[in-house]
Order: C-alpha cells, then sequence, then structure tokens
C-alpha cells in the first residue's frame, strides 16, 4: 500500500479510527502547523507564558511537569484554559515505565493526576508489553471519564548519542503498538516506522524529537537534525525545545519552524 505519511492529515483525520488523531490532524491542517514546543521551563509562569505566546503558532503543546518548581493544581487548570484558547494538545513527556500496576496509578491519580489534563502521555516498553496493556485498560474502562480523548505514544527510538533504542527493540514497540490502536496512536521515533509492513487502515503518528535549526547537538549527548531533515524521514510532527524557548526571540522562532515544518510536510504529501 501507499506510504501513509505521503496522505495529507486532511484525508488522514477521516479515516483514523481514533478520535484524538482525528482531532490532532484536523487542528494542524486548521492552524498549518505540524510543530511541537518542548517547553522544558521551570517555573509556572514562564510555562503558561511560553504557551500562551507560541500558541497560535503549535499544534502540540510538550511538557515535563517535573521540572516545574512551583507545579500545582493552578498550573494545570491555566493550561487547560490556553489549550482551548489555541487550540492545542497538551503531550506530558512522562515516559513511563514500570510494571503495569504502578504505571496505572501514576497515569491516573498520583500527584501530577496526568489523565485528567494531558492528552497524550509517551511511555517505554522496556518492561514488556504489561505496562501497554494497563494504561490501555485504564483509558478505556467504561469508567474513565475521558473516554476516547486520550492517547498514549510509544518512545521508539532515542535522539540522545548511544541510544539503545534500536533495531529489535524499535520493531517490539511496533509490534506491541499493532495490538493496542484504541490507545497506542503512534511513537515518538526519529523516522517513520513499520510503513513497510503496514496493515490496512493502521496510520501511527510519528513525533520527532532532536529539532534545531541552530545548532547539531549539545554537550550531554542530544543530537539535533532541522525541521526539514525530519519531516523527510518521516516525522508527522516535529518538538523543538531550545531551538524555540532559548532563542533571542521565541515566537519568532517558532513562526520559522512552523514554516520549514509545515513546508516540507506539503512537499512530501504533493511529491
Ligand atoms: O529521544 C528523545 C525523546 C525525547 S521525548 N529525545 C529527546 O530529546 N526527547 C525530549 O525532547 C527531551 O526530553 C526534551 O524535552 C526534548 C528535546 O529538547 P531540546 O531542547 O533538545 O530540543
Amino acid at each position: 500500500m501507499a506510504s501513509l505519511s505521503k496522505l495529507p492529515f486532511s484525508e488522514r483525520a477521516v479515516a483514523h479510527p481514533h478520535p484524538l488523531a482525528k482531532r490532532l490532524f484536523q487542528l494542524a491542517e486548521t492552524k498549518k502547523s505540524n510543530l511541537v514546543i518542548s517547553a522544558d521551563l521551570t517555573d509556572s509562569k514562564s510555562l503558561l507564558a511560553c504557551a500562551d505566546s507560541l500558541g497560535p503558532y503549535i499544534a502540540v503543546f510538550k511538557t515535563h511537569v517535573d521540572l516545574v518548581s512551583d507545579f500545582s493544581d493552578e498550573t494545570i487548570q491555566k493550561l487547560k484554559e490556553l489549550s482551548k484558547k489555541h487550540n492545542f494538545l497538551i503531550f506530558e513527556d512522562r515516559k513511563l515505565v514500570d510494571i503495569g500496576n504502578t504505571v496505572q496509578k501514576q497515569y491516573h491519580g498520583g500527584v501530577l493526576r496526568l489523565s485528567e489534563w494531558a492528552d497524550l502521555v509517551n511511555l517505554s516498553v522496556l518492561g514488556g508489553d504489561g505496562i501497554v496493556e494497563a494504561l490501555d485498560k485504564t483509558v478505556t474502562a467504561p469508567d474513565f471519564p475521558f473516554p476516547e480523548q486520550r492517547a498514549f505514544l510509544i518512545l521508539a527510538e532515542m535522539t540522545s548519542k548511544g541510544s539503545l533504542a534500536t533495531g529489535s527493540y524499535t520493531q517490539k514497540c511496533i509490534d506491541i503498538a499493532r495490538q493496542f490502536p484504541r490507545s497506542m496512536i503512534g511513537f515518538v521515533a526519529t523516522r517513520a516506522l513499520g510503513e513497510d509492513q503496514a496493515a490496512e487502515k493502521e496510520d501511527f503518528l510519528v513525533f520527532t524529537t532532536g529539532v534545531n535549526l541552530a545548532s547539531k547537538g549539545d554537550k550531554l549527548g542530544q543530537q539535533y537534525q532541522t525541521p526539514a531533515s525530519a519531516v523527510e524521514r518521516g516525522a508527522d510532527f516535529i518538538i523543538a525545545g531550545r531551538g524555540i524557548y532559548a532563542s533571542a526571540d521565541p515566537v519568532e522562532a517558532a513562526k520559522q519552524y512552523q514554516a520549514e515544518g509545515w513546508s516540507a510536510y506539503l512537499k512530501r504529501v504533493q511529491a
């Protein structure tokens, strides 16, 4: 079958079985943005100011709320309001990795109450598929308060030097995701995954981190590519952090990443 990443988001929105994926494709198309800001800021005021100023240019706002020193219910309340105001999804980059019973409690309840506000959360399958089954059960339970409004991404590759998430591990991520289409909608990866073996109607979303226009990497092992190269390799959504929020003019930088990411996407779907 034709590679799904060559189809426009509008068509993928119609065909996708998961309501949250549909919503994301639609809002990306409306805003002409496949940009995710990785807002790794360490206080609520900066985090919320970032969401408000960059909100018009992004499809998804990615958080690490455990970095936020004064994180509180109010932070979340305000972030949710901004996600409505600017029409973006919230992705908590929590990288859940534990036995099923533990992650259920970390995701639904606990101090972070992720299920109440994070449209997307990612996880690692280091411990096998029990974590996936547990989270799938949580969000598909008849009494889950946000039915079909929550989904997960599997961390199938990493951008850091020496990453062990390669080869058969990455393949296993694809195999596991295929078993849980009601909750696993895609991957954090550096390229399109599984398309060569894709089953009819399968459409995993690919989020690619390590995107930066000005740098090739940092001193702690991070490795970067540009928005265009990420999209050419199969990224549907590009994730940029310091390249935007640490630049001299974050709004201008966000506009530039948005424009480059979107034009690379258009080039891909029009090829
Ligand atoms: O492989 C990965 C996966 C993730 S989620 N490499 C990454 O860098 N990340 C995250 O993306 C990382 O935790 C950080 O939040 C962001 C990259 O930030 P930047 O400032 O280097 O763009």
